[in-house]
């Protein structure tokens, strides 16, 4: 386990260096120097908005979903007081609520 976590921060540092020497070099831009490439800011950057337009389109899905869910709930009430209201008729039983 400590061989996989020295070769892991091995990597990570040897990474490191061949990115800041990049930049050191002008290979890639740092225009913040802050050692993040530009490229790299640019793709985050990206993402955070792909994921904030996902993350808006997925609340307003559910949403729709709700209230299409409470659309459904209503209907199968309705058929159940019609069924009820039918029963009611079989027994010869007098409307509750008559249609206008
Ligand atoms: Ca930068």
């Amino acid at each position: 386990m400590l061989k996989i976590i020295i070769i892991f921060l091995g990597v990570i540092l040897i990474s490191s260096l061949i990115i800041a020497f990049l930049i050191f070099l002008g290979v890639l831009k740092d225009r913040n120097s802050n050692f993040i490439p530009d490229e790299v800011e640019e793709s985050l950057e990206d993402l955070k908005i792909a994921r904030e337009k996902a993350v808006k389109d997925f609340k307003k899905k559910i949403h729709r979903l709700d209230e299409e869910v409470g659309d459904v709930v209503d209907a199968i009430q309705n058929v159940g007081d019609e069924i009820v209201d039918v029963v009611d008729t079989i027994k010869n039983k007098p409307r509750k609520n008559k249609k206008k």
